[in-house]
């Protein structure tokens, strides 16, 4: 057997040139958890937030995927980082998923078409993102961006577009995620520097000559999480 582990890195990518609201990674956080109570031993898993922090672990350690959640607001930011992602790994596969995506598989096709992510989890993610890695673990060492391109396998809930046809292989939603064991992302210490930066967005509070003064409630760190 293969021991290198498969590097994940998952992100829910946030502009933060500006102040904002820092929302939580909750949707790669509970695909995190989910992955790693399946297949925790095959795969190693980090969380991340912010694009800097992204790039730097890309650039000193590549993983072999990448999983980026897709919204309105971080389009040109998941292509920036695609591509700066290629250019250290060519081989890197990319993997997304979230709601920024039309459900008719035309809107779907369009989409595979005009991004750069090779596979799109539709839907919720938890076991569609765990049944794809596992079926990754089962073929690898290997360039993924060709094999699971080229498979014709239909994973319930993703979607891409088969290497040599271009035609769409999109696998049927599943039952609902209410009748599933799906964890949640824990310990929760993992997610809190992402809760506690909610509160980096300073607090306008007023001082005693009534001007309104910025101060900041925490100074945690934005360390990534595995
Ligand atoms: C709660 C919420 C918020 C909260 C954020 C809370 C947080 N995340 O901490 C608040 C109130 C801050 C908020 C704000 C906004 N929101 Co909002 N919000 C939601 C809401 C209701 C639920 C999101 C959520 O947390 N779901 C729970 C998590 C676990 O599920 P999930 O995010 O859907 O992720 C699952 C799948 O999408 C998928 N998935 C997601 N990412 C990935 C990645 C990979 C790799 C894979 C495999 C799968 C995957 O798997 C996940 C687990 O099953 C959704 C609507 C909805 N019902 O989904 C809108 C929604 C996400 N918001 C939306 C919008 C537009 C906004 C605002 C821009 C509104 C505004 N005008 O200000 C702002 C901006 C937010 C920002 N980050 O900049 C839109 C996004 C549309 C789009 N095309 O991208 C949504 C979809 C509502 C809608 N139908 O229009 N929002």
């Amino acid at each position: 057997m293969y021991n290198k582990k498969i590097k994940i890195f998952l992100a829910d990518l946030i502009h933060d040139r500006h102040i904002y609201n820092y929302s939580v990674p909750l949707n790669v956080g509970y695909i995190t958890a989910l992955v790693n109570k399946r297949l925790g031993k095959e795969i190693e898993t980090k969380i991340y937030k912010f694009p800097d922090d992204l790039i730097s672990a890309m650039k000193s350690s590549p993983p072999d995927i990448l999983a980026l959640s897709n919204y309105d607001w971080n389009v040109n930011l998941n292509k920036a980082l695609i591509e700066i992602g290629r250019k250290i790994n060519p081989e890197l596969f990319v993997i997304m998923g979230g709601p920024n995506i039309r459900k008719k598989p035309e809107g779907i096709k369009d989409y595979l078409i005009d991004h750069p992510a090779d596979i799109y989890v539709v839907n919720e993610g938890e076991d569609a993102f765990s049944n794809l890695i596992e079926y990754i673990v089962g073929i690898w060492p290997c360039n993924l961006r060709k094999h699971v391109t080229s498979s014709g396998v239909v994973f319930p809930n993703v979607a891409y577009l088969e290497n040599e046809t271009q035609n769409l292989i999109l696998g049927k939603k599943p039952n609902s995620a209410h009748e599933k064991d799906i964890p949640f992302p824990s310990p929760l210490p993992k997610i809190m520097p992402f809760l506690a930066l909610i509160t980096l967005t300073p607090i306008f509070s007023k001082s005693i000559n009534g001007s309104s003064q910025a101060s900041s409630t925490t100074n945690c760190s934005k360390e990534p999480l595995s």
